[in-house]
């Protein structure tokens, strides 16, 4: 009766770390880019992480950051050499170059936090 339990419980553990991964690996609606378009900080997730942005052109990323712990500090394009400290309940502007049609990943420091721009 025991082992039955077990298993049971096993099996329950193996299809919450399958769901778990589901729902990780799954991918967030892409966000147009607008001008008014302000990106949360908060909950270990950008809101939006996924934003379609125009290529050739420079353009400003809004960061409202609503996460205290030092994770979410700032916010880094690694790609672009641009790293942004972003203050606790504040709305930080961070100037992008012209980008070329490709993807840019931005993450916190410790890249808990992740976001990819899609330019094109
Ligand atoms: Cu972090």
């Amino acid at each position: 009766m025991m082992s039955v339990l077990i298993n049971v419980l096993g099996l329950l553990l193996i299809t919450g770390i399958v769901w778990w991964f589901w729902l990780a690996g799954r991918k967030s609606p892409l966000q147009h880019y607008q001008e008014s378009l302000v990106i949360q900080v908060k909950d270990g997730v950008y809101e939006p992480d996924r934003i379609e942005v125009p290529a050739g052109r420079e353009i400003t990323l809004s960061f409202q950051r609503e996460d205290a712990s030092p994770c979410a500090e700032y916010v880094v394009f690694s790609d672009l050499e641009i790293s942004k400290q972003l203050p606790l309940n504040h709305i930080t502007e961070v100037q992008l170059p012209k980008l070329e049609k490709r993807e840019y990943p931005f993450t916190c420091q410790m890249k808990m936090y992740r976001g990819i721009l899609v330019a094109s």
